[in-house]
């Protein structure tokens, strides 16, 4: 991948393809003035797995790193905890790890160099002197509802919200001035929080930071929905390609109407990975193995030529569907290529992401015995199926306990 020179043409590609630059004179200046690389970053809290949407940042980041830009990653472990504990501060560790592997896997994959990027893990600094004091004089400046509404497309929103939810968006405000930074780049629904760290990091004698957004991409549910109760509506970075098919083949997608992820996924995805290729703006390809009694093969070498015949109804749905499934597959191969010639990138995988004991409750004799002992006690380790199971035998055992102890008052 050339880099690319020039300050207007950096700029080009620093924010090609962007929904909305706030103070992009920002970015002007350093790349026009001060004649220095621009400082980026992308952060992301290391909660569930991460999905093909994934592709879609990665995009940008291989803008900015082509712009000659110095990119960070910002795995916010932190900022996973702290959203209704989205994961515990031990399991998050692995997951950040995951992350990173993944991010590079990607990157690798299409032809990035990433010599140059840089992984920040959010618990090395974000419990330093310096950055707890900034938190204090931001909480001193930042009304409670401010902080409450700039969360509110961003923090996970529940019935009795926890003061963490406050925290969360004054931290990746100050992120910006702790990693030392220009510029911070995330999707559209950042936008509140990128505003508060605008309107505030002066007042405690920070500098304001230029913010550059991407679109949000719908997934493969229906109304463009990715949803993490319906495991159909992604696609894992490390998946079976018979899953991948499988997957896309119940994917929403109506006759007619381009307005679905999988025509999103060639815009956002497919396209900017193909111009990324070749060097040239435009250009596309997309192979359909369409079987022959419906036609055979068709090559695309314009996506805007697939949304007519799709629109057209030359295209049909479960043609777009063999050919989107297999592309991914082609994406996701040498990914998962990397992760299986990786032991670490799969013991992280492993250890971040615990396969769940079936939920499967274990018989727990009700003792009538209203004695020193308690039932849990006499339940060996050695017959449990799993260190779950025998939390899950424990935990009954004990309800079992206190419910002899009110005498048969029913709990839950
Ligand atoms: C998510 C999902 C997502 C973005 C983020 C988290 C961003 C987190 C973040 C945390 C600290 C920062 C910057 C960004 O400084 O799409 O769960």
């Amino acid at each position: 991948m050339d880099t690319v020179s020039g300050p207007q043409e950096q700029f080009e590609l620093i924010t090609k393809g962007l929904q909305e630059v706030l103070n992009p004179q920002i970015i002007q200046d350093v790349l026009e003035k001060e004649k220095r690389p621009l400082k980026i970053y992308w952060g992301t809290a290391p909660t569930g797995k991460p999905h093909c949407g994934y592709f879609v940042p990665m995009v940008k980041l291989a803008h900015f790193l082509k712009a000659g830009c110095e990119v960070t990653v910002l795995l916010a472990d932190l900022h996973a905890f702290l959203d209704n504990m989205k994961a515990s501060l031990e399991v998050v560790q692995y997951r950040a790890k995951y992350y990173e592997f993944v991010v590079k896997a990607i990157l690798r994959s299409i032809n990035v160099p990433i010599d140059k990027l840089k992984f920040v893990v959010g618990s090395s600094y974000q419990q330093s002197a310096p950055y707890i004091m900034d938190l204090f004089k931001l909480s001193n400046i930042v009304s409670q509802n401010s902080a409450k509404k700039a969360g509110a497309d961003v923090v996970k929103q529940v019935a009795n919200p926890l003061l963490s939810g406050l925290i969360y968006p004054l931290m990746q405000a100050i992120d910006e001035e702790h990693l030392g930074v220009d510029a911070q780049f995330g999707g559209v629904d950042q936008r509140k929080i990128f505003v508060l760290a605008e309107e505030n990091l002066p007042s405690i004698g920070h500098r304001k930071r230029a913010h550059l957004m991407n679109p949000m991409v719908p997934g493969l549910g229906q109304g463009g929905k990715m949803s993490a109760s319906d495991p159909n509506s992604k696609i894992d970075i490390i998946e079976e390609p018979k899953i991948v098919k499988k997957k896309i083949n119940s994917a929403y997608c109506a006759p007619g109407d381009i307005n679905n992820g999988l025509i999103a996924f060639l815009e956002y995805v497919v396209q900017p990975i193909h111009e990324l290729k070749t060097g040239k703006d435009g250009s596309f390809e997309l192979i359909i193995e369409r079987p022959e009694k419906y036609g055979g093969r068709i090559t695309y070498d314009s996506l805007d030529q697939l949304k007519k015949d799709y629109e057209e109804n030359k295209l049909a749905a479960p043609d777009l569907k063999t050919g989107v499934a297999d592309k991914i597959n082609e994406l996701l191969a040498p990914i998962r290529a990397d992760f299986e010639k990786d032991e670490e990138f799969q013991s992280v995988q492993k250890n971040g992401y615990p396969v769940e004991a079936p939920k499967q409750e274990k018989k727990v004799k009700k003792v009538k015995n209203k004695g020193t002992g308690y039932p849990g006690k006499s339940s060996s380790p050695a017959d449990a199926t799993s260190e779950a199971a025998t939390a899950t035998a424990t935990a009954t055992a004990d309800l079992a306990t206190v419910e002899d102890k009110l005498d048969g008052v029913k709990l839950v």
